[in-house]
């Protein structure tokens, strides 16, 4: 019996509001609150633990044949302020149900199997799949803030440079995740192969104008941060649907200066985030928003690149083994792309990926709304089990 569900409640009672929704910020006690339940879990199913300085957890269940190389399962603990259960804690309680499943039968795997919970995959002033860059040595010690924020968690850069580990004795990695949009649950569908992931690509926009009285400066002599930066969004979500479809843009954050009710801003800072799998797309979208800016003469706008985190592919091996891995647990899978970062990207530079996707109810997620059903993450859970059983039967 799939006991994924009450494993995922049992790290749930880490980071829950009183709404029903989650927050587990990185590095923040109700984030490691929940790293030492899945620890203890680790250790009741046989894996040997440890952490890192990135706020990693890392479990091995050791193979019997330690020649083969290592079956990676991971996902990560924090979740957005006021997110769901389920983003994240729900692929580390798959790979939890993994580990309990060979203890249930009293048989270890061929391969070792490793697995990760990571930290600091959702965006945060440490730019997002933070652990798994980490792990993964892609943390560039010249990231922009990267040493400012690091010291509010009590961490160096060097520190986190350490964290690099060598992969080549890995195998695969494997992660299964809620789809976090809407596809598989309107077409009625339970399980997503998934063939890649899309780009996030961060940038910090500011637009410098001049503050001035709000009652005595006239419209025509405004140097206005808030309207330059409004007319720039506005125009810039135009331009993003025009290009494609599957292009997205999303401007998350503002900061207001001096931010006070009868002062003409003077400085407006916003986040300008896009996706895609094809960097044409996203490379076009950047080079209007840079022309829109030029053509606002009220203001300066400074656009600098923060985060860009390529698309990446899912290796089509591992697509193979997941479907037939889906089809016999009796489900139906479908191939799709992921339209969410995750940290299987960053690992995608160091070992072949897989992914497993389930319904999200109504595509909702980020949000205490985020649900899957029961039986639906039993199904992932399922798969993701059956496709690590296929896996370890090979080289
Ligand atoms: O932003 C994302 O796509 C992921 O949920 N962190
Ligand atoms: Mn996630
Ligand atoms: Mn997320």
């Amino acid at each position: 019996m799939n006991q994924v569900n009450d494993i995922l409640k049992a790290i749930g009672r880490a980071g829950r509001n009183e709404d029903g929704s989650y927050t587990r910020a990185c590095y923040s006690p109700e984030y490691f609150e929940a790293v030492d339940i899945t620890e203890a879990m680790m250790r009741e199913y046989g894996m040997e633990t440890s952490r890192d300085a990135a706020g990693n957890l890392h479990g091995v269940l050791r193979g019997t044949e330690p020649g083969l190389k290592s079956i990676i399962i991971g996902s990560h603990l924090d979740t957005v302020p006021s997110g769901g259960l389920f983003d994240g804690a729900y692929g580390v309680a798959g790979g939890l149900e993994v580990a309990r499943r060979f203890k249930e039968k009293g048989e270890k795997p061929r391969h070792t199997i490793e697995l990760y919970a990571f930290n600091a995959e959702e965006s945060s002033p440490l730019g997002g799949t933070f652990g798994s860059r980490a792990v993964t040595g892609l943390v560039s010690p010249e990231q922009p803030g990267l040493a400012e924020a690091l010291k509010n968690y009590g961490h160096t850069v060097q520190e986190i440079m350490d964290c690099r580990r060598d992969f080549s004795g890995a195998k695969c990695y494997l992660e299964l995740h809620i789809e976090q949009g809407d596809y598989l649950f309107n077409e009625g569908l339970k399980i997503g192969v998934v063939s890649g992931i899309v780009s996030v690509i961060r940038y910090k926009v500011t637009a410098i104008g001049h503050s001035n009285h709000a009652g005595t400066t006239m419209m025509k002599n405004r140097h206005d941060a808030m309207v330059a930066m409004a007319r720039l969004i506005a125009e810039a979500d135009r331009r993003c649907r025009a290009i494609d479809d599957k292009l997205v843009l999303t401007v998350g954050t503002i900061k207001c200066w001096p931010g006070s009710e009868n002062v003409i801003p003077g400085k407006v800072e916003c986040t300008f985030e896009m996706r895609h799998m094809d960097k044409s797309k996203t490379d076009e979208l950047i080079k209007e928003i840079r022309e829109i800016a030029e053509g606002i003469d009220t203001v300066k706008f400074e656009i600098v690149n923060m985060i860009n985190k390529g698309s990446v592919s899912c290796d089509a091996s591992l697509m193979e083994v997941i479907g037939e891995a889906a089809k016999a647990a009796g489900e139906n899978p479908v191939v799709m792309p992921s339209g969410a970062g995750h940290d299987a990207n960053p690992m995608a530079h160091r070992v072949p990926i897989g992914m497993i996707f389930v319904p999200s109810r109504d595509g909702m997620s980020h949000c205490p709304e985020e649900w899957t059903e029961p039986e639906d993450a039993a199904a992932g859970a399922e798969t993701l089990y059956r496709a690590v059983l296929a896996l370890d039967a090979g080289d």
